[in-house]
């Protein structure tokens, strides 16, 4: 017997692992048996979603996810490497009250400790889920709802331009999108807010690589491994400028590629930390600073892509029909300089930031604590 059936908050964690395995559709299956709430990382986050969508863990990740983390008693992870960016820099503070149960491909990574009584599978993840599947669980559904009420209490909080203008984005695409996304606070603000509809969406992302400029031919290339369908790109200014050339692959292979371009023109992730960590002394990473944006539209019209501004998320509303029809296009959105990244786990202390107002956190903790104890 894998699981414990003492448990009363178990969650998973799914990593990419589930991914490479092949595991996506048992994931859900357990899920939908166990009722057992499913969280992410950030490189996985696509494996949950619709309303579904509790979110990704760790330093940015979704505040519900890592509150729920705090307060489950049983993490299962699942092809997640559980690195310092998911646990943070004190292995303690990372679900405290939990019993952890790894399961990974990769020895090296289970050969790190997390928690001295942790239990470890080197096992591929659709064995271990087939192998969990076949056990005899009881059903989470009381303390999943909490969780979804959870959610929804909180879904009022963090909600910076770029979140909304992914919640904008989100509506917008069909089901089923396949979306490439870049780096930076772009990349964060996607895989918090962009929810996607259907089942079989992917969020391709380039992961702990981090490298700007993946954006764009991760999509060309999604397309042609998949008969020159309609793909999206969602990147940040500084990401697309980056590998701005391939614009002409898209042309040539005629793939109808949607460029949404982030725009905030500042090559915000790091800006962010110039402002916070180095009392706003910018360099190289704001208009002023010794970084600029092109006129993107015109960029895109010269390579014969149709291309357009929008002032704004609200405006999208507008090329909804760019979003379905068979062209390539770029639409420049116009987003704030200082839209923020947030929430942010203190990797010290586990504390999530911004805090919220003190009632509404203690009626989430409760919720998720106390309450069903
Ligand atoms: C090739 C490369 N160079 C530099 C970095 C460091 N870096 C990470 S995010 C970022 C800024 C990204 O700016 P932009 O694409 O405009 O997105 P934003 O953060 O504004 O959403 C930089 C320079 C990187 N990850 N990859």
């Amino acid at each position: 017997m894998i699981f414990h059936s003492t448990s009363k908050k178990p969650i998973l964690i799914a990593g990419n692992g589930v991914h490479s395995a092949g595991a996506e559709k048992i994931l859900l299956e357990f899920a939908e048996k166990t009722n057992i709430p499913v969280l992410t990382t950030m490189n996985a986050v696509d494996l949950i979603q619709a309303d579904d969508k509790l979110g990704f863990i760790g330093v940015y990740g979704n505040r519900v996810a890592n509150m729920i983390v705090n307060a489950s008693d049983l993490v299962i992870s699942i092809g997640a490497r559980l690195g310092l960016r998911q646990i943070g820099n004190i292995k303690e503070y990372f679900a405290p009250n939990a019993k952890l149960i790894r399961v990974d491909i990769d020895e090296y990574e289970l050969s790190r400790t997390i928690k001295e009584d942790e239990e470890k599978y080197l096992e591929d993840a659709k064995e271990f889920l087939t192998r969990l599947m076949a056990e005899d669980i009881s059903d989470y559904s009381d303390w999943k709802n909490k969780c979804y009420e959870a959610k929804s209490i909180l879904s009022e909080y963090d909600r910076e331009p770029g979140n909304l203008c992914m919640e904008k984005i989100s509506e917008l695409l069909p089901e089923d999108a396949k979306v490439a996304v870049d780096v930076g606070q772009t990349l964060c603000w996607a895989a918090q807010s962009l929810t996607l509809k259907g089942k079989d969406g992917r969020l391709f992302i380039g992961g702990s690589y981090g490298s700007m400029g993946c954006g764009l031919p991760m999509a060309i290339g999604a397309s042609i491994s998949d008969n020159k369908k309609s793909v999206f790109c969602v990147t940040g200014d500084g990401g697309l400028q980056m590998n701005i050339q391939e614009l002409q692959a898209v042309v040539t292979e005629k793939l109808p590629i949607k460029i949404l371009v982030i725009n905030n023109h500042v090559l915000g992730k790091i800006s962010e930390i110039q402002e916070k960590s180095y009392g706003s002394r910018f360099a190289q990473t704001t208009e002023g600073s010794g970084y600029g944006v092109p006129d993107f539209v015109k960029v895109a019209e010269a390579y014969g892509i149709k291309a357009t501004n929008a002032d704004g998320y609200r405006e999208l509303d507008k090329y909804k029909d760019w979003f379905t029809d068979d062209d390539a296009c770029l639409i420049s959105i116009e987003i704030p300089s200082d839209s923020k990244l947030i929430p942010k786990v203190n990797w010290n202390s586990n504390e999530i930031l911004p805090a919220i107002d003190d009632v509404v956190e203690q009626k989430v903790k409760r919720m998720l604590g106390d309450e069903i104890e």
